[in-house]
Protein backbone atom coordinates (compact mmCIF):
# COMPACT_ATOMS: atom_id res chain seq x y z
CA UNK A 1 0.00 0.00 0.00
CA UNK A 2 2.78 2.47 1.31
CA UNK A 3 4.73 1.75 -1.78
CA UNK A 4 1.55 2.09 -4.20
CA UNK A 5 1.45 5.50 -2.53
CA UNK A 6 4.62 6.54 -3.16
CA UNK A 7 4.52 5.82 -6.87
CA UNK A 8 1.41 7.47 -7.15
CA UNK A 9 3.11 10.27 -5.83
CA UNK A 10 6.21 10.06 -7.97
CA UNK A 11 3.72 9.71 -11.28
CA UNK A 12 2.33 12.92 -10.04
CA UNK A 13 4.96 14.56 -9.41
CA UNK A 14 6.35 13.77 -12.37
CA UNK A 15 3.04 14.63 -14.49
CA UNK A 16 3.13 18.02 -12.82
CA UNK A 17 6.52 18.91 -13.90
CA UNK A 18 6.17 17.78 -17.29
CA UNK A 19 2.96 20.07 -17.23
CA UNK A 20 5.16 23.14 -16.07
CA UNK A 21 7.84 22.38 -18.93
CA UNK A 22 5.17 22.44 -21.34
CA UNK A 23 2.69 25.21 -20.26
CA UNK A 24 1.48 27.32 -22.75
CA UNK A 25 3.71 26.57 -25.57
CA UNK A 26 3.94 29.63 -28.43
CA UNK A 27 2.12 28.88 -31.96
CA UNK A 28 3.41 29.40 -35.12
CA UNK A 29 0.78 28.14 -37.90
CA UNK A 30 1.56 28.37 -41.63
CA UNK A 31 -0.96 27.28 -43.36
CA UNK A 32 -0.16 28.28 -47.35
CA UNK A 33 -2.99 28.11 -50.53
CA UNK A 34 -3.38 25.03 -52.47
CA UNK A 35 0.32 23.60 -51.51
CA UNK A 36 -0.13 20.15 -52.52
CA UNK A 37 1.81 17.42 -50.87
CA UNK A 38 3.37 16.03 -53.83
CA UNK A 39 5.20 19.43 -54.50
CA UNK A 40 7.44 19.01 -50.79
CA UNK A 41 10.30 16.69 -50.82
CA UNK A 42 9.48 15.49 -47.50
CA UNK A 43 6.03 13.91 -48.75
CA UNK A 44 7.35 12.99 -52.72
CA UNK A 45 10.66 13.29 -53.99
CA UNK A 46 9.72 13.27 -57.72
CA UNK A 47 8.99 16.64 -58.79
CA UNK A 48 11.01 19.33 -55.62
CA UNK A 49 13.50 19.88 -53.07
CA UNK A 50 12.18 21.87 -50.12
CA UNK A 51 14.73 21.96 -47.23
CA UNK A 52 13.07 24.00 -45.16
CA UNK A 53 9.99 22.43 -44.60
CA UNK A 54 12.00 19.18 -45.01
CA UNK A 55 13.16 20.43 -41.67
CA UNK A 56 9.68 20.82 -39.78
CA UNK A 57 9.40 17.12 -40.34
CA UNK A 58 12.94 16.12 -40.00
CA UNK A 59 12.98 17.43 -36.51
CA UNK A 60 9.76 16.54 -35.97
CA UNK A 61 6.61 14.90 -37.33
CA UNK A 62 5.04 14.08 -40.57
CA UNK A 63 1.07 12.82 -40.23
CA UNK A 64 0.72 10.80 -43.46
CA UNK A 65 -3.11 10.82 -43.36
CA UNK A 66 -4.39 14.56 -42.70
CA UNK A 67 -7.30 15.05 -44.35
CA UNK A 68 -9.57 18.20 -45.09
CA UNK A 69 -13.10 18.04 -44.52
CA UNK A 70 -14.04 20.62 -47.42
CA UNK A 71 -11.29 20.71 -50.13
CA UNK A 72 -11.73 24.43 -50.82
CA UNK A 73 -10.15 27.97 -49.55
CA UNK A 74 -12.41 29.55 -47.25
CA UNK A 75 -14.71 26.37 -45.89
CA UNK A 76 -11.17 24.94 -45.16
CA UNK A 77 -10.51 28.19 -43.27
CA UNK A 78 -13.62 27.80 -41.41
CA UNK A 79 -13.06 24.68 -40.45
CA UNK A 80 -10.03 25.29 -39.03
CA UNK A 81 -10.68 28.35 -37.13
CA UNK A 82 -13.62 26.77 -35.53
CA UNK A 83 -12.84 22.81 -35.14
CA UNK A 84 -16.68 22.53 -36.85
CA UNK A 85 -17.57 21.03 -40.09
CA UNK A 86 -18.66 23.29 -42.84
CA UNK A 87 -22.55 22.46 -41.83
CA UNK A 88 -22.00 23.76 -38.00
CA UNK A 89 -20.06 26.61 -39.02
CA UNK A 90 -22.10 27.73 -41.90
CA UNK A 91 -19.21 28.53 -44.15
CA UNK A 92 -19.91 26.24 -47.27
CA UNK A 93 -18.61 27.83 -50.46
CA UNK A 94 -16.55 30.62 -51.21
CA UNK A 95 -19.49 31.83 -53.88
CA UNK A 96 -22.21 32.80 -51.62
CA UNK A 97 -20.43 32.39 -47.75
CA UNK A 98 -19.90 35.63 -45.25
CA UNK A 99 -18.48 33.89 -42.13
CA UNK A 100 -20.09 34.92 -39.01
CA UNK A 101 -17.29 35.91 -37.33
CA UNK A 102 -19.40 36.24 -33.99
CA UNK A 103 -19.42 32.53 -33.60
CA UNK A 104 -16.74 30.57 -31.27
CA UNK A 105 -13.43 30.26 -32.75
CA UNK A 106 -10.37 29.31 -31.56
CA UNK A 107 -8.13 32.15 -31.71
CA UNK A 108 -11.14 33.84 -29.34
CA UNK A 109 -10.73 30.93 -26.93
CA UNK A 110 -7.03 31.29 -26.75
CA UNK A 111 -7.12 34.89 -26.50
CA UNK A 112 -9.49 34.18 -23.20
CA UNK A 113 -6.78 31.64 -22.18
CA UNK A 114 -3.87 34.54 -22.65
CA UNK A 115 -3.07 34.25 -25.43
CA UNK A 116 -1.84 37.45 -27.71
CA UNK A 117 -3.28 36.29 -31.54
CA UNK A 118 -2.28 37.60 -35.07
CA UNK A 119 -2.95 36.67 -38.37
CA UNK A 120 -1.10 37.54 -41.34
CA UNK A 121 -2.09 37.18 -45.13
CA UNK A 122 -4.85 35.27 -46.48
CA UNK A 123 -8.02 35.35 -45.25
CA UNK A 124 -11.02 34.92 -47.57
CA UNK A 125 -14.08 34.54 -45.04
CA UNK A 126 -15.34 37.63 -46.61
CA UNK A 127 -16.23 39.38 -43.31
CA UNK A 128 -13.67 40.98 -40.97
CA UNK A 129 -10.95 38.83 -38.99
CA UNK A 130 -12.71 38.56 -35.15
CA UNK A 131 -10.45 36.85 -32.28
CA UNK A 132 -7.38 38.17 -33.55
CA UNK A 133 -5.02 41.11 -31.34
CA UNK A 134 -3.38 41.92 -34.70
CA UNK A 135 -4.61 41.36 -38.34
CA UNK A 136 -3.65 42.67 -41.76
CA UNK A 137 -5.03 40.30 -44.51
CA UNK A 138 -5.26 40.28 -48.47
CA UNK A 139 -8.15 40.98 -49.67
CA UNK A 140 -9.96 38.43 -51.17
CA UNK A 141 -7.51 36.08 -53.24
CA UNK A 142 -5.24 39.02 -52.72
CA UNK A 143 -1.96 39.54 -55.39
CA UNK A 144 1.60 38.22 -55.72
CA UNK A 145 3.11 41.41 -57.05
CA UNK A 146 3.10 44.52 -54.73
CA UNK A 147 -0.21 43.24 -53.08
CA UNK A 148 -3.08 45.23 -51.14
CA UNK A 149 -3.30 44.91 -47.19
CA UNK A 150 -6.21 45.33 -45.44
CA UNK A 151 -5.67 46.79 -41.93
CA UNK A 152 -7.32 46.74 -38.83
CA UNK A 153 -8.26 50.17 -38.91
CA UNK A 154 -10.47 49.08 -42.70
CA UNK A 155 -8.05 51.31 -44.67
CA UNK A 156 -6.05 49.66 -47.26
CA UNK A 157 -2.11 50.14 -48.58
CA UNK A 158 0.28 48.65 -51.06
CA UNK A 159 3.41 46.87 -49.97
CA UNK A 160 5.95 46.86 -52.40
CA UNK A 161 7.87 43.30 -53.18
CA UNK A 162 6.60 39.41 -54.06
CA UNK A 163 3.64 38.70 -51.49
CA UNK A 164 5.40 35.27 -49.97
CA UNK A 165 8.03 37.17 -48.55
CA UNK A 166 5.89 40.67 -47.34
CA UNK A 167 3.81 38.02 -45.61
CA UNK A 168 6.66 36.88 -44.10
CA UNK A 169 8.36 39.85 -43.27
CA UNK A 170 4.80 41.21 -41.37
CA UNK A 171 5.34 37.93 -39.60
CA UNK A 172 8.69 38.44 -38.42
CA UNK A 173 7.44 42.37 -37.34
CA UNK A 174 4.61 41.05 -35.38
CA UNK A 175 6.64 38.84 -33.56
CA UNK A 176 9.18 41.54 -32.72
CA UNK A 177 6.99 43.96 -31.54
CA UNK A 178 5.21 41.24 -28.96
CA UNK A 179 8.64 40.18 -27.83
CA UNK A 180 7.94 42.40 -24.76
CA UNK A 181 4.76 40.79 -23.83
CA UNK A 182 4.78 38.33 -20.85
CA UNK A 183 1.87 36.45 -22.97
CA UNK A 184 2.33 33.55 -25.01
CA UNK A 185 1.09 34.00 -28.69
CA UNK A 186 -0.39 32.17 -31.59
CA UNK A 187 0.98 33.64 -34.90
CA UNK A 188 -1.17 32.36 -37.87
CA UNK A 189 0.71 33.15 -41.08
CA UNK A 190 -1.67 32.72 -44.17
CA UNK A 191 0.22 32.51 -47.60
CA UNK A 192 -1.76 33.20 -50.65
CA UNK A 193 0.87 31.03 -52.54
CA UNK A 194 1.05 28.79 -54.22
CA UNK A 195 -2.74 29.54 -55.57
CA UNK A 196 -3.69 29.43 -59.53
CA UNK A 197 -2.07 31.43 -61.92
CA UNK A 198 0.98 30.46 -59.59
CA UNK A 199 3.37 33.96 -60.30
CA UNK A 200 6.54 33.13 -59.29
CA UNK A 201 9.11 35.94 -57.60
CA UNK A 202 10.87 37.75 -60.32
CA UNK A 203 14.01 35.92 -58.66
CA UNK A 204 12.83 32.62 -59.19
CA UNK A 205 11.95 33.02 -62.84
CA UNK A 206 14.67 31.00 -64.12
CA UNK A 207 14.72 27.94 -61.97
CA UNK A 208 13.35 24.71 -62.80
CA UNK A 209 13.41 25.45 -66.68
CA UNK A 210 15.78 22.58 -67.43
CA UNK A 211 13.63 19.98 -65.33
CA UNK A 212 11.27 17.71 -66.97
CA UNK A 213 8.27 16.65 -64.71
CA UNK A 214 7.41 12.65 -65.07
CA UNK A 215 3.62 12.41 -66.05
CA UNK A 216 1.77 11.12 -63.12
CA UNK A 217 0.54 7.46 -63.85
CA UNK A 218 -3.47 8.56 -64.63
CA UNK A 219 -2.70 11.97 -66.51
CA UNK A 220 -4.32 9.94 -69.47
CA UNK A 221 -7.38 9.14 -66.77
CA UNK A 222 -10.78 8.65 -69.14
CA UNK A 223 -12.78 9.07 -66.28
CA UNK A 224 -14.54 5.83 -67.13
CA UNK A 225 -17.12 5.00 -64.18
CA UNK A 226 -17.05 8.25 -62.71
CA UNK A 227 -19.86 10.37 -63.82
CA UNK A 228 -18.77 13.43 -61.63
CA UNK A 229 -15.50 13.43 -62.56
CA UNK A 230 -16.01 12.91 -66.56
CA UNK A 231 -18.32 16.19 -66.43
CA UNK A 232 -16.02 18.86 -64.20
CA UNK A 233 -13.96 21.91 -65.98
CA UNK A 234 -10.51 21.31 -64.24
CA UNK A 235 -8.51 19.55 -67.13
CA UNK A 236 -5.00 20.68 -68.17
CA UNK A 237 -5.45 19.95 -71.79
CA UNK A 238 -8.77 21.68 -72.38
CA UNK A 239 -9.53 23.86 -68.90
CA UNK A 240 -5.97 25.63 -68.55
CA UNK A 241 -5.65 28.63 -69.85
CA UNK A 242 -2.69 29.74 -72.18
CA UNK A 243 -2.36 33.00 -71.18
CA UNK A 244 -3.80 33.23 -67.90
CA UNK A 245 -2.41 29.95 -66.62
CA UNK A 246 0.80 29.25 -68.48
CA UNK A 247 1.37 33.13 -69.10
CA UNK A 248 1.84 32.97 -72.99
CA UNK A 249 1.41 36.67 -73.05
CA UNK A 250 3.29 39.09 -75.63
CA UNK A 251 1.57 42.33 -75.21
CA UNK A 252 -2.58 42.78 -75.52
CA UNK A 253 -1.74 43.64 -79.09
CA UNK A 254 -0.04 40.74 -80.11
CA UNK A 255 -1.28 37.78 -78.14
CA UNK A 256 -5.04 36.56 -78.57
CA UNK A 257 -7.63 36.93 -76.06
CA UNK A 258 -8.65 34.25 -73.81
CA UNK A 259 -11.21 33.86 -71.95
CA UNK A 260 -8.84 34.91 -68.68
CA UNK A 261 -6.57 36.95 -70.69
CA UNK A 262 -7.84 40.31 -68.78
CA UNK A 263 -7.34 39.06 -65.27
CA UNK A 264 -4.15 38.20 -66.05
CA UNK A 265 -3.02 41.57 -67.68
CA UNK A 266 -4.54 42.77 -64.36
CA UNK A 267 -1.79 40.12 -62.21
CA UNK A 268 1.28 41.77 -64.03
CA UNK A 269 -0.17 45.18 -64.41
CA UNK A 270 0.71 45.79 -61.04
CA UNK A 271 4.59 45.33 -61.65
CA UNK A 272 6.35 48.65 -62.08
CA UNK A 273 7.98 49.25 -65.32
CA UNK A 274 11.31 47.80 -64.37
CA UNK A 275 9.91 44.66 -62.96
CA UNK A 276 7.98 44.33 -65.94
CA UNK A 277 10.50 44.31 -67.57
CA UNK A 278 12.69 41.22 -65.83
CA UNK A 279 9.42 39.19 -66.24
CA UNK A 280 9.07 40.19 -69.94
CA UNK A 281 12.43 39.15 -70.44
CA UNK A 282 11.69 35.68 -69.33
CA UNK A 283 8.27 34.92 -70.64
CA UNK A 284 7.82 36.99 -73.77
CA UNK A 285 10.37 35.21 -75.46
CA UNK A 286 9.36 31.58 -74.62
CA UNK A 287 5.75 32.99 -75.77
CA UNK A 288 6.62 34.12 -79.20
CA UNK A 289 8.54 30.54 -79.55
CA UNK A 290 4.88 29.62 -78.33
CA UNK A 291 3.04 31.29 -81.18
CA UNK A 292 5.00 30.31 -83.78
CA UNK A 293 4.72 26.56 -83.41
CA UNK A 294 0.93 25.99 -82.33
CA UNK A 295 -0.27 29.31 -84.33
CA UNK A 296 -1.63 32.54 -83.23
CA UNK A 297 -5.11 32.05 -83.09
CA UNK A 298 -4.50 29.10 -80.78
CA UNK A 299 -6.65 29.08 -77.89
CA UNK A 300 -7.53 25.59 -76.44
CA UNK A 301 -7.07 22.51 -77.08
CA UNK A 302 -10.82 21.09 -78.23
CA UNK A 303 -13.15 19.89 -75.45
CA UNK A 304 -12.10 16.54 -75.25
CA UNK A 305 -10.68 14.55 -72.20
CA UNK A 306 -7.15 14.48 -71.97
CA UNK A 307 -7.32 10.07 -72.43
CA UNK A 308 -8.62 10.65 -76.48
CA UNK A 309 -5.41 12.99 -77.48
CA UNK A 310 -2.52 10.34 -76.89
CA UNK A 311 -0.13 10.22 -79.74
CA UNK A 312 -1.51 13.02 -81.27
CA UNK A 313 -0.03 16.42 -81.62
CA UNK A 314 -2.94 17.93 -78.60
CA UNK A 315 -0.83 15.38 -76.37
CA UNK A 316 2.29 17.05 -77.24
CA UNK A 317 0.36 20.09 -76.19
CA UNK A 318 -0.85 18.83 -73.48
CA UNK A 319 2.55 17.55 -72.15
CA UNK A 320 3.68 21.21 -72.78
CA UNK A 321 1.24 22.74 -70.81
CA UNK A 322 1.75 20.34 -67.48
CA UNK A 323 5.42 20.80 -68.09
CA UNK A 324 5.19 25.05 -67.90
CA UNK A 325 2.34 24.59 -64.89
CA UNK A 326 4.77 21.99 -63.11
CA UNK A 327 7.66 24.44 -63.61
CA UNK A 328 5.40 27.68 -62.23
CA UNK A 329 4.18 25.78 -59.51
CA UNK A 330 7.30 24.33 -58.28
CA UNK A 331 9.09 28.13 -58.60
CA UNK A 332 6.15 29.28 -56.05
CA UNK A 333 7.04 26.50 -53.86
CA UNK A 334 10.63 27.33 -53.93
CA UNK A 335 9.91 31.05 -52.32
CA UNK A 336 7.21 29.89 -49.58
CA UNK A 337 10.35 27.51 -48.49
CA UNK A 338 12.71 29.91 -48.19
CA UNK A 339 10.56 31.94 -46.38
CA UNK A 340 8.97 29.33 -44.39
CA UNK A 341 12.76 28.78 -43.72
CA UNK A 342 13.28 32.62 -42.20
CA UNK A 343 10.58 31.95 -39.86
CA UNK A 344 12.39 28.42 -38.54
CA UNK A 345 15.92 30.41 -38.31
CA UNK A 346 13.88 33.45 -36.56
CA UNK A 347 12.91 31.52 -33.58
CA UNK A 348 15.91 29.32 -33.35
CA UNK A 349 18.08 32.54 -33.27
CA UNK A 350 15.88 33.95 -30.31
CA UNK A 351 15.80 30.45 -28.47
CA UNK A 352 12.24 30.71 -29.50
CA UNK A 353 11.82 26.95 -31.24
CA UNK A 354 11.79 24.65 -27.67
CA UNK A 355 8.87 26.58 -26.42
CA UNK A 356 6.81 26.82 -29.40
CA UNK A 357 4.35 24.37 -31.84
CA UNK A 358 5.50 25.39 -35.42
CA UNK A 359 2.57 23.53 -38.05
CA UNK A 360 3.22 23.58 -41.75
CA UNK A 361 -0.04 22.70 -43.67
CA UNK A 362 -2.17 23.87 -46.61
CA UNK A 363 -5.92 24.42 -46.93
CA UNK A 364 -5.91 21.48 -49.37
CA UNK A 365 -3.88 19.22 -51.75
CA UNK A 366 -3.88 19.87 -55.21
CA UNK A 367 -4.00 18.20 -58.06
CA UNK A 368 -0.42 17.94 -59.95
CA UNK A 369 -1.82 16.44 -63.43
CA UNK A 370 -3.28 13.36 -61.82
CA UNK A 371 -6.32 12.27 -63.76
CA UNK A 372 -5.24 14.96 -66.34
CA UNK A 373 -6.21 17.45 -63.46
CA UNK A 374 -5.36 21.13 -61.78
CA UNK A 375 -7.70 22.70 -59.26
CA UNK A 376 -8.92 20.59 -55.77
CA UNK A 377 -12.85 20.18 -54.67
CA UNK A 378 -12.86 16.58 -55.42
CA UNK A 379 -13.15 13.61 -52.34
CA UNK A 380 -10.09 11.79 -54.26
CA UNK A 381 -6.88 11.25 -52.25
CA UNK A 382 -4.92 13.81 -53.76
CA UNK A 383 -7.22 17.11 -53.04
CA UNK A 384 -8.85 15.56 -49.71
CA UNK A 385 -5.36 15.30 -48.31
CA UNK A 386 -3.41 18.41 -46.52
CA UNK A 387 0.15 18.13 -46.29
CA UNK A 388 0.51 18.63 -42.22
CA UNK A 389 3.94 18.62 -40.87
CA UNK A 390 4.82 20.03 -37.13
CA UNK A 391 7.81 20.40 -34.69
CA UNK A 392 6.95 20.39 -31.37
CA UNK A 393 7.75 22.50 -28.22
CA UNK A 394 9.81 20.48 -25.59
CA UNK A 395 8.10 17.87 -23.48
CA UNK A 396 6.72 16.60 -27.02
CA UNK A 397 8.81 13.40 -28.20
CA UNK A 398 6.86 12.59 -30.40
CA UNK A 399 9.34 12.23 -33.67
CA UNK A 400 8.45 10.31 -37.53
CA UNK A 401 5.78 9.73 -39.48
CA UNK A 402 2.62 9.96 -37.11
CA UNK A 403 -0.38 7.31 -39.52
CA UNK A 404 -3.36 8.02 -37.37
CA UNK A 405 -6.27 9.60 -39.59
CA UNK A 406 -6.42 13.50 -38.65
CA UNK A 407 -8.26 16.37 -39.88
CA UNK A 408 -8.58 20.14 -40.06
CA UNK A 409 -11.05 20.20 -37.27
CA UNK A 410 -8.28 18.74 -35.00
CA UNK A 411 -6.15 21.78 -35.13
CA UNK A 412 -8.60 23.89 -33.08
CA UNK A 413 -8.62 21.29 -30.48
CA UNK A 414 -5.36 20.78 -30.79
CA UNK A 415 -4.27 24.63 -29.64
CA UNK A 416 -6.42 24.84 -27.31
CA UNK A 417 -5.32 21.80 -24.93
CA UNK A 418 -1.98 22.75 -26.07
CA UNK A 419 -2.70 26.28 -24.38
CA UNK A 420 -4.10 24.15 -21.30
CA UNK A 421 -7.82 25.73 -22.34
CA UNK A 422 -11.09 23.75 -21.96
CA UNK A 423 -12.04 22.27 -25.26
CA UNK A 424 -15.99 23.04 -25.49
CA UNK A 425 -18.50 20.23 -26.37
CA UNK A 426 -19.43 21.59 -29.55
CA UNK A 427 -16.11 21.34 -31.54
CA UNK A 428 -16.20 18.68 -33.82
CA UNK A 429 -12.67 18.01 -34.16
CA UNK A 430 -10.36 16.07 -31.42
CA UNK A 431 -7.07 17.23 -29.71
CA UNK A 432 -4.02 15.61 -31.32
CA UNK A 433 -1.62 16.51 -28.43
CA UNK A 434 -2.01 12.81 -27.19
CA UNK A 435 -0.10 11.90 -30.29
CA UNK A 436 2.32 13.92 -29.88
CA UNK A 437 3.53 13.21 -26.28
CA UNK A 438 5.57 10.12 -26.79
CA UNK A 439 7.36 9.26 -23.46
CA UNK A 440 4.88 11.25 -21.57
CA UNK A 441 1.88 9.95 -23.13
CA UNK A 442 -0.45 9.04 -20.18
CA UNK A 443 -2.98 5.82 -19.49
CA UNK A 444 -5.60 8.24 -20.64
CA UNK A 445 -3.63 9.21 -24.18
CA UNK A 446 -2.84 5.99 -24.90
CA UNK A 447 -6.56 4.80 -24.48
CA UNK A 448 -7.32 8.41 -27.11
CA UNK A 449 -4.70 6.64 -29.48
CA UNK A 450 -5.79 3.25 -29.56
CA UNK A 451 -9.65 4.06 -29.82
CA UNK A 452 -8.81 6.59 -32.19
CA UNK A 453 -11.12 7.53 -35.37
CA UNK A 454 -11.86 4.82 -37.69
CA UNK A 455 -13.01 7.20 -40.67
CA UNK A 456 -12.98 10.88 -41.62
CA UNK A 457 -15.83 12.63 -42.82
CA UNK A 458 -15.83 15.13 -46.33
CA UNK A 459 -18.70 17.23 -47.34
CA UNK A 460 -18.05 19.57 -50.68
CA UNK A 461 -20.84 22.64 -51.85
CA UNK A 462 -20.19 24.31 -54.13
CA UNK A 463 -21.79 23.77 -57.03
CA UNK A 464 -22.82 25.30 -59.49
CA UNK A 465 -19.68 27.02 -60.20
CA UNK A 466 -16.07 27.20 -61.74
CA UNK A 467 -14.72 23.88 -62.65
CA UNK A 468 -17.88 22.17 -62.04
CA UNK A 469 -17.19 19.93 -59.56
CA UNK A 470 -20.42 18.34 -58.38
CA UNK A 471 -21.95 18.60 -54.89
CA UNK A 472 -20.61 15.54 -52.48
CA UNK A 473 -20.03 14.01 -49.34
CA UNK A 474 -18.24 10.25 -48.29
CA UNK A 475 -16.13 9.18 -45.89
CA UNK A 476 -12.86 7.54 -45.89
CA UNK A 477 -11.94 4.94 -43.84
CA UNK A 478 -8.25 3.17 -43.58
CA UNK A 479 -9.02 1.09 -46.54
CA UNK A 480 -11.67 2.41 -48.30
CA UNK A 481 -13.49 5.45 -49.46
CA UNK A 482 -17.83 5.34 -50.22
CA UNK A 483 -18.47 9.39 -51.85
CA UNK A 484 -22.52 10.31 -52.90
CA UNK A 485 -22.71 12.68 -55.66
CA UNK A 486 -25.43 14.54 -55.59
CA UNK A 487 -27.91 17.06 -56.53
CA UNK A 488 -29.01 18.86 -59.78
CA UNK A 489 -27.91 16.27 -62.81
CA UNK A 490 -26.10 14.05 -60.96
CA UNK A 491 -26.84 11.18 -58.06
CA UNK A 492 -24.16 8.82 -58.07
CA UNK A 493 -21.96 6.85 -55.52
CA UNK A 494 -18.41 5.38 -55.85
CA UNK A 495 -16.66 3.43 -53.66
CA UNK A 496 -12.58 2.66 -54.07
CA UNK A 497 -10.08 -0.15 -52.74
CA UNK A 498 -7.06 2.41 -52.02
CA UNK A 499 -5.24 -0.59 -50.94
CA UNK A 500 -5.99 -2.22 -54.97
CA UNK A 501 -6.93 0.91 -56.55
CA UNK A 502 -4.76 3.99 -55.26
CA UNK A 503 -5.42 6.08 -57.58
CA UNK A 504 -9.21 5.60 -57.38
CA UNK A 505 -9.78 4.68 -61.38
CA UNK A 506 -12.54 2.01 -60.67
CA UNK A 507 -15.22 2.27 -59.40
CA UNK A 508 -16.94 -0.54 -57.11
CA UNK A 509 -20.05 0.77 -56.55
CA UNK A 510 -22.75 -2.12 -57.09
CA UNK A 511 -20.15 -4.84 -58.80
CA UNK A 512 -21.20 -7.97 -57.78
CA UNK A 513 -19.10 -9.72 -54.73
CA UNK A 514 -19.31 -6.28 -52.82
CA UNK A 515 -22.61 -6.28 -51.57
CA UNK A 516 -21.45 -6.67 -47.47
CA UNK A 517 -18.94 -4.06 -48.20
CA UNK A 518 -20.90 -1.59 -49.28
CA UNK A 519 -23.68 -1.85 -46.57
CA UNK A 520 -20.85 -2.03 -44.00
CA UNK A 521 -19.47 1.79 -45.67
CA UNK A 522 -23.24 3.02 -45.68
CA UNK A 523 -23.74 2.13 -41.95
CA UNK A 524 -20.54 3.74 -41.43
CA UNK A 525 -21.26 6.69 -43.55
CA UNK A 526 -24.97 7.55 -41.80
CA UNK A 527 -23.62 7.51 -38.21
CA UNK A 528 -21.00 9.48 -39.42
CA UNK A 529 -23.31 11.73 -40.49
CA UNK A 530 -25.52 11.30 -37.50
CA UNK A 531 -22.09 12.25 -34.92
CA UNK A 532 -21.32 15.61 -36.55
CA UNK A 533 -25.10 15.51 -37.52
CA UNK A 534 -25.04 16.81 -40.92
CA UNK A 535 -29.02 17.32 -42.23
CA UNK A 536 -27.98 16.58 -45.76
CA UNK A 537 -28.45 12.57 -45.40
C1 LIG B 1 -10.30 31.08 -58.17
C2 LIG B 1 -9.62 30.26 -59.26
C3 LIG B 1 -10.12 28.82 -59.25
C4 LIG B 1 -10.08 28.23 -57.86
C5 LIG B 1 -10.86 29.12 -56.91
C6 LIG B 1 -10.94 28.65 -55.49
N1 LIG B 1 -9.87 30.84 -60.55
O1 LIG B 1 -11.64 31.31 -58.48
O2 LIG B 1 -9.33 28.08 -60.14
O3 LIG B 1 -10.61 26.95 -57.86
O4 LIG B 1 -10.23 30.41 -56.91
O5 LIG B 1 -9.67 28.50 -54.91
S1 LIG B 1 -9.08 32.15 -61.01
O6 LIG B 1 -9.39 32.34 -62.43
O7 LIG B 1 -9.54 33.28 -60.21
O8 LIG B 1 -7.65 31.92 -60.79
S2 LIG B 1 -9.51 28.61 -53.36
O9 LIG B 1 -8.27 27.97 -52.99
O10 LIG B 1 -9.48 30.03 -53.02
O11 LIG B 1 -10.65 27.94 -52.77
CA1 LIG C 1 -6.89 26.91 -51.53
Amino acid sequence: MQRNVSLFLMVAAQASAWAQQTARPNIVYIMTDDHTAQMMSCYDTRFVETPNLDRIARDGVRFTRSYVANSLSGPSRACMLTGKHSHKNGFTNNEHGIFDGSQQTMPKLLQRAGYETCIIGKWHLVSKPTGFDHWEILPAQGDYYNPAFIHMDGTTSVDSGYVTRIVTDKALAWMDQHAASPKPFALFIHHKACHRAWLPALEDLRLYEDKTFPLPAEFHDDYATREAAAKTEMEIGKDMDIVYDTKMFVSPEETPRTRLSNSYQGMIGRLSKAERQQYDDFYVPLSREFYKKWGTDYNFLPKQASSSVAGSKDAELLEWKYQRYMRDYAKVVHELDVQVGRVLDYLRDRNLLDNTLVVYTSDQGFYMGEHGWFDKRFMYEESLSTPLVMRLPAGYERRGDIDEMVQNIDYAPTFLDLAGAPIPDDIQGVSLLPLLKGRAATKQDKQAISNWRDAIYYHYYEYPAEHDVRRHYGLRTDRYKLIHFYGHDVNSWELFDLKNDPHELHNLYGKPGYEDLQRQLHRRLEALQIQYDDPQR
